[in-house]
């Protein structure tokens, strides 16, 4: 395959493989805007970058269990009503290297960055169906019965060659408030100093057409659920009879408990895993604010060196070196499926005692878990400022609105493909001068 077209990527990215290309921020680069730089978003590939140069030939071929199959074009896409949808897309693989520690796991290695928030521009693909003849429902759980399949135009090696594809149930394609997008905007909030606010200052989202990583020049995205659904570089949608049969719904992304092993594994006895559970992990800093020069888009003909105040205060890495004394803890906590963060323990004692800390989105504003004000498939950032006086554990956990607790122990959820690592964040830190 042909790496020789890659585009441009931020030199802060830490890099997990090459080819494919898979990279994701330093922790501290999350803590610092609820909406994440589009730079500094993880990318999560499994073959080439797709190159797409003529925008007014490319379409989307819509086929399958339909009467007329139909070509759907840049310019049919932008006719429907545009939403913009803030949610946050979490790889399943995310904390995976932290799983390999219990016991060796397959998959690229992933430590608490592979996620990222974003304001997501496009069509509901409850009205891309619509166009088409599938009428939208408004009140269905059922998971049985048809599934909307996405194929990509990247080819990669687990599909022999083929694209990558995968699918979701189509009561949840077409159920508008599922809020499913063919998303053709990765938009981003920028500090403008202009406006009316008496700080001089004010957050603005700014449009931004998909970058070729994440996408161009449309994906899908389905909130609240695994990374892994959200195809991108879309190429055909197919309306299935059954769940998609490509490798990364059949034969990846699937939860098995300890007990299985590479040479016991039935891959048929387990459904594609869908929606992430709740999810916390802190992103630690001395000192708040700091992190500005992450923020922005840049051009790399240079490689731009990370201030130097930074790559010393950022982010506490799993075992850390700190002045005893006060300092700000911050992080993420998400769940998936629409559920709102209802809570978020800290606890700087390795777990005897916690803390509730406060949480936020929209920056400054506080975060109240209901529907109604706060953004449903988006992560809620915290920050709270501690004193600590001697080496200790500081551990986080998140409860969800359905009551749903992380799992103290990343052993008791150990699985061979290293998914869905959301045990208790623990941070060692070691105070001393
Ligand atoms: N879509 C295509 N076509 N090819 C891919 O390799 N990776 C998936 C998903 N969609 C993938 C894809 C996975 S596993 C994840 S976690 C997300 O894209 C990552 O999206 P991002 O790179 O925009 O962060
Ligand atoms: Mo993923």
């Amino acid at each position: 395959s042909d790496y020789s077209q890659e585009p441009p990527r931020h030199p802060s990215l830490q890099i997990n493989s090459k080819v494919p290309f898979n990279a994701e921020p330093p922790r501290s680069a999350l803590a610092s805007s609820y909406v994440t730089p589009v730079d500094l978003f993880y990318k999560r590939n499994h073959g080439p970058i797709p190159l797409v140069d003529d925008i007014d030939r490319y379409c989307v071929d819509i086929c399958g269990l339909i009467r007329t199959p139909k070509k759907l074009y840049m310019r049919d896409v932008r006719m429907l009503p545009k939403y913009n949808v803030t949610a946050t897309l979490q790889c399943a693989g995310n904390r995976r290297t932290a799983m390999s520690k219990t016991r060796k796991v397959r998959g690229v290695g992933w430590d608490v960055s592979a996620i990222g928030n974003a304001v997501w521009g496009g069509a509901k693909l409850a009205d891309v169906l619509e166009l088409i003849g599938i009428p939208k429902l408004t009140c269905s759980t059922q998971s049985g019965g048809k599934h909307v399949e996405f194929v990509s135009i990247d080819k990669c090696k687990e599909e022999n060659g083929g694209p990558y594809k995968a699918s979701i149930p189509l009561s949840q394609a077409t159920n508008p408030e599922a809020d499913v997008l063919l998303a053709y905007e990765m938009n981003e909030e920028h500090n403008v100093s202009v406006c009316f606010s008496n700080t001089g200052k004010c957050l603005v989202i700014m449009l931004k057409p998909l970058n070729r990583d994440h996408g161009y020049p449309l994906r899908v995205i389905v909130p609240g659920v695994i990374g892994a659904r959200s195809v991108k570089w879309l190429d055909s949608i197919n309306i299935i009879a059954e769940e998609c049969q490509g490798f990364f719904m059949q034969k990846d992304y699937k939860m098995f408990p300890p007990s299985v092993d590479w040479d016991n594994i039935n891959w048929s006895t387990r459904r594609p895993q869908m929606d992430f559970p709740v999810q916390f992990a802190l992103l630690i800093r001395h000192m708040p604010g700091a992190l500005r020069q992450y923020k922005g888009s840049r051009t790399y003909s240079e490689p731009c060196a990370l201030d130097s105040t930074a790559s010393v205060i950022c982010s506490l890495e799993d075992v850390q070196s700190i002045k005893p004394g006060k300092v700000t803890i911050s992080g993420y906590a998400v769940s998936g499926g629409g559920r709102g963060i209802e809570r978020v323990d800290i606890s700087i004692d390795g777990g005897k005692t916690w803390l509730e800390a406060s949480r936020s989105q929209k920056t400054g504003v506080p975060y109240i878990a209901d529907h109604v004000s706060s953004d449903k498939w988006a992560w809620v950032l915290f920050e709270v400022t501690v004193d600590i006086p001697c080496s200790t554990e500081i551990v986080a956990k998140a409860v969800d609105s359905a009551a749903n607790v992380q799992p103290e122990n990343v052993q008791d959820i150990w699985n061979l493909r290293g998914i869905l690592n959301t045990s208790w964040h623990r941070v060692q830190v070691r105070a001393g001068h």
